[in-house]
């Protein structure tokens, strides 16, 4: 392990003299090179950020005064006195981070203000108390795309507990945030042109089982996706077409076939709903409804669900992306859906999320063969929803029972054949939310498995070891319990 690790330290510009397989330093994600000094940074009362990117300064000083009690000022020029926590935006360092810690300073340098926050993200794990550990870190992304996803429609998550878990996401290195906004049960995003989707789909009763309810009004999305943006977060939207429909059939029977309204759902079978593949009313509705969610999403993709149409015919399905994919592109937004999109030519522009447990999809190898690309959530691996054992509470069994191990030892550059890492945009770990109600519930599923993707789509694959993040992670349970963050205490780590 140490030479693939060292050729990966000489390609970033100036290498650090490293390394052992042995990471120097408890992050997670595993970063690309560290070398730990034993030269610890104390915060104290005279401590100052200093930078030019005060957004990301301020996040950090509130993050520090969470977990010491300390109040550090950011300011923008160097402090007479006193030891300072330096961010700086300098060129060559593309979307990586330098992190140099020593007993008088700490240096984060990056070249986007993404990329400065990410650091900080780092040195908020090498803190202990009020020391930060000593020594230098040199790092920067294996993917650009690094997701997670929750089920809205399912059972609607107020937008409060979707922040708090952006907050954890973020400190993971995770950037995309994919929010399912509907599906047979309900529909929960407000569309101006079609009030009666959320009036009825986003009533009280509309989750699995009748329980729980609720939507996002604009404003509320709105808010989401800029506090999502503060900490640079996407946001991706879903609508599921043609099939995972009933809430918006219910709502507007005028979207099936027949005119007859669909009694509504609140049990969890799937494959049954679907739009009316021939009629104009269809894509009349799907291009408002895209153009309504592309004008208040800045992030550039919508994402068009496509999973499990089995209600739909073929090569209706084929008709319908061929015509529904470009509607995407009309409002300036890069197509995005599950992997069954791939059968569409008109996809081949697009990104395919594929959710299958094989290590081989000869429609979606083909597709890629034509350049489409690829985001990695194989429903065995990166299901966030499947139970951890056999006993696991929560969550469903399907795709397997998917232990961290399980999670953590798989390779989303090599997983699926004709799939080439050139063409993979990153990961994407799924959390659906037919057993799910609460935040903790949300929690208890995501974490720590959402660690283990999180370093498949960050870390180089040379840093992959098993030993060493179930290591890491146990050092990382103890800032769980003290942000009040459930999680599994999995066997398989000593915790
Ligand atoms: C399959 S994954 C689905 C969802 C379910 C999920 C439960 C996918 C694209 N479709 O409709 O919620 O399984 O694990």
């Amino acid at each position: 392990m140490a030479l693939p690790y060292l050729l990966t330290a000489a390609l970033i510009a100036t290498p650090v003299p490293v390394l052992s397989a042995e990471p120097a330093f408890d992050v997670i994600p595993a970063p690309v090179s560290a070398v730990a000094t034993g030269a610890d940074f104390h915060l104290d009362r005279t401590t100052v950020i200093q930078t030019r990117t005060p957004a990301v300064g301020s996040l950090l000083a509130a993050d520090l005064r969470e977990a010491t009690g300390l109040t550090i000022p950011v300011t923008p020029s160097a402090a007479p006195a006193g030891r300072k926590i330096s961010l700086k935006i300098t060129g060559g360092l593309g979307d990586g981070y330098r992190i140099a810690v020593d007993r008088s300073a700490v240096e984060i340098k990056a070249s986007t203000p993404e990329g400065l926050f990410d650091g900080t993200q780092t040195l908020l794990q090498l803190r202990d108390g009020r020391a930060i550990a000593g020594g230098t870190i040199a790092d920067r992304p294996r993917f650009t795309y690094r997701g997670s996803h929750l089920d809205l429609a399912r059972h609607f998550h107020a937008p409060d507990e979707v922040k708090k878990y952006i907050d954890e996401i973020r400190r993971l290195k995770i950037n995309y945030l994919h929010l399912h906004l509907s599906d047979d049960q309900g529909w929960r995003i407000q569309i101006d042109g079609w009030p009666r989707l959320t009036e009825i789909g986003g009533a009280e009763g509309t989750g699995v089982d009748g329980v729980g309810g609720g939507f996002l009004t604009k404003a509320q999305y709105t808010d989401l996706v800029d506090y999502a943006a503060a900490r640079f977060v996407t946001i991706v939207p879903e609508i599921d077409m043609p099939g995972h429909v009933n809430a918006a059939q219910v709502a507007y029977p005028e979207l099936t076939c027949d005119g007859v309204a669909p009694p509504p759902r609140t049990d969890t079978a799937v494959g049954y709903s679907s739009l009316c593949i021939s009629s104009e009313t269809t894509y009349r509705f799907v291009e408002d409804v895209i153009r309504e969610l592309a004008a208040i999403t800045p992030g550039p993709y919508i994402h068009i669900g496509g999973d499990e149409a089995h209600a739909t015919p073929p090569a209706d399905y084929v008709r319908f992306q061929d015509r529904v994919i470009p509607l995407v592109a009309k409002y300036g937004k890069t197509a995005y859906g599950w992997n069954e999109i791939a059968q569409s030519t008109a996809a081949y522009s697009s990104v395919a999320q594929y959710w299958g447990t094989t290590n081989n999809n000869p429609v979606l190898a083909g597709a890629v063969a034509h350049g489409m690309r690829v985001v990695m959530s194989p429903a065995n691996k990166a299901y966030l929803d499947m139970k951890y054992d056999r006993n696991t509470r929560l969550g469903l069994t399907w795709a397997g029972l998917i232990e961290v191990r399980t999670a953590y030892d798989w390779d989303p550059g090599t997983h699926l054949t004709g799939v080439p890492e050139s063409s993979v945009l990153g990961v994407e770990a799924a959390l659906w939310s037919e057993t799910l109600r609460s935040i903790d519930d949300i929690e208890f599923m995501a974490f720590p498995r959402l660690a283990a993707i999180a370093e498949l789509g960050w870390s180089p694959a040379a840093t992959h070891d098993w030993e060493s993040f179930r290591t890491r992670l146990a050092a990382y349970g103890p800032q769980w319990t003290a942000r009040g963050v459930d999680f599994y205490r999995s066997p398989q780590v000593s915790w």
